[in-house]
């Protein structure tokens, strides 16, 4: 173990800050405080001392010492806290950096390591990166639990039990040539139906797990001049988009991110549809129907000034992931001037009417309310396929139970799907694009 470069980074947050955490990792982590302190410090201690690299003296701040591989990367470590100064973290990083065997780390470089090293999976170094990217507080709890290893523990639970099904069907195989053949052992078909059931129930999870970690998707839809962007700005409490009495106003998408009780709720406003003759409302009107049909919940604004339109049929596109159409609300537009009939709901931009009230509307179709606190959410794609693949798996193997050799490889392929899920096989296509997303430092 341990990687031949030892790397450094600036791991706190942009600069001027309070404190700025400079943080190593590898063989050299060690020979860096000597050289700043004159000796290794304790372990897991922090040390108050002067920094002077190369004789200058460039700082006075914490030292701390993590030697591997109890560490986060486990390697050697160290931490410099120094004051969050861009030109004092900028001399210490490039006196560190032009030493031989030192240099800048890429992004993401230290959580590799820590999964190289075996400190954490890869689900939980995908709950890594969404805890230090969440903005809400059902982004920070499903991430959560995902970096502390709920999801894994499910997971290397299922894979023991395939391993228990497998090995009654190896034993099957083994004696089958033999003439007192036992059968398959009292329950063991309902074993694997329980087996199947669990893990297709974790997989359906994902649809919600995606709401809350990516945001619940509303798209404001209607004819031209409804008053879309109007709502658009009022729930947003901006005034990001351009509102007038012209129709067709709005022409490419805007979205904005809404947190609702913790909840991310992306609202999208959308151009008004209706047949046009200039090119590029066009292109802003197909965008709106594309964004409706991959939308989780489509407002149909319908303003008492205007005759009344039905939202058009969307229709999914060939391929598309979510199963039929998103729900399509119909919001009657400007009470204030009058209402629509037949509309779910009413408001008014003008006097305010119903905007607490729809807010709430959107939290509560969401779904985020009826999320109960701890249970267990998948919420990447990746996750999706690997419990459907392993779910699908073991469902075969139930229909081949006649032949043990099949079943044992129906088996033998869901816990690989197991095991592609928790990054031990096949990982690189996965790890460089969630490290290249990570923070440098990180
Ligand atoms: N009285 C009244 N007028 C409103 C209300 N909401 C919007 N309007 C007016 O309706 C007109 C159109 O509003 P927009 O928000 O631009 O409508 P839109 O649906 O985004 O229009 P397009 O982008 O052209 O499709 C503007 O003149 C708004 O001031 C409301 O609640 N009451
Ligand atoms: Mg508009």
């Amino acid at each position: 173990m341990g990687s031949a470069d030892t790397i450094v980074a600036l791991s706190s947050g942009a600069l001027p800050s309070g404190v700025a955490v400079v943080r190593l990792s590898g063989p050299m982590a060690g020979a860096v405080l000597v050289e700043i302190i004159g000796h290794l410090p304790p372990p897991r201690r922090l040390i108050l001392s002067d920094i002077v690299l190369d004789g200058d003296t460039l700082d006075r701040g914490l030292l701390a010492w993590m030697p591997g591989p109890n560490s986060f990367t486990g390697e050697d470590c160290a931490e410099l806290q120094l004051h969050g100064s861009p030109a004092v973290v900028r001399a210490v990083l490039r006196k560190l950096a032009c030493r031989h065997g030192l240099r800048l780390a890429e992004a993401g470089e230290f959580t590799r390591r820590a999964f190289e090293n075996g400190k954490l999976n890869l689900v939980e170094a995908e709950g890594l990166g969404d805890l230090i990217a969440a903005e809400t507080e059902n982004q920070r709890m499903l991430a959560h639990a995902r970096l502390e290893g709920g999801l894994t523990r499910q997971v290397e639970g299922w894979r023991e039990r395939l391993l228990d099904l497998r090995a009654e069907l190896e034993a099957q195989i083994d004696f089958a040539d033999e003439s007192d053949v036992g059968s398959l052992p009292e329950g063991f078909r309902d074993e694997l139906l329980h087996l199947h059931a669990d893990i297709a129930r974790v997989a359906e999870s994902a649809g919600q797990g995606r709401i809350l970690r990516d945001g619940f998707r509303v798209v404001l839809a209607g004819p031209p001049n409804s008053g879309k962007s109007s709502l658009f700005n009022a729930l947003s409490s901006s005034d990001a988009a351009i509102v007038s009495d012209e129709p067709g106003t709005t022409r490419d998408l805007k979205e904005l991110p809404l947190d609702i009780n913790g909840q991310l709720i992306v609202l999208i406003d959308s151009a008004g549809l209706r047949e046009t003759g200039s090119q590029a409302e066009a292109i802003g009107v197909a965008r709106a129907r594309q964004a409706m049909q991959s939308a989780d919940l489509v407002l149909w604004l319908q303003a008492p000034d205007q005759p009344v339109e039905r939202p058009p049929l969307a229709v999914p596109e060939p391929g598309d992931q979510r199963e039929g159409r998103p729900p399509v609300l119909v919001i009657g537009s400007k009470s204030d001037l009058g209402s629509v009939p037949g509309t779910d709901h009413r408001v008014s931009v003008a006097t305010g009417e119903g905007l607490t009230a729809l807010l709430d509307l959107l939290y509560r179709s969401s779904g985020a309310s009826l999320v109960r606190a701890g249970e267990l959410l998948v919420s990447r794609e990746r996750d999706r396929i690997g419990l459907i693949d392993a779910a699908g798996a073991v469902r075969r193997a139930e229909g081949h139970l006649g032949s043990a050799e099949i079943a044992a490889e129906d088996l033998r392929l869901a816990s690989t799907a197991l095991e592609r899920l928790l990054g031990r096989i096949d990982a690189e296509a996965v790890l460089d694009r969630l490290f290249s997303a990570f923070c440098i430092g990180k």
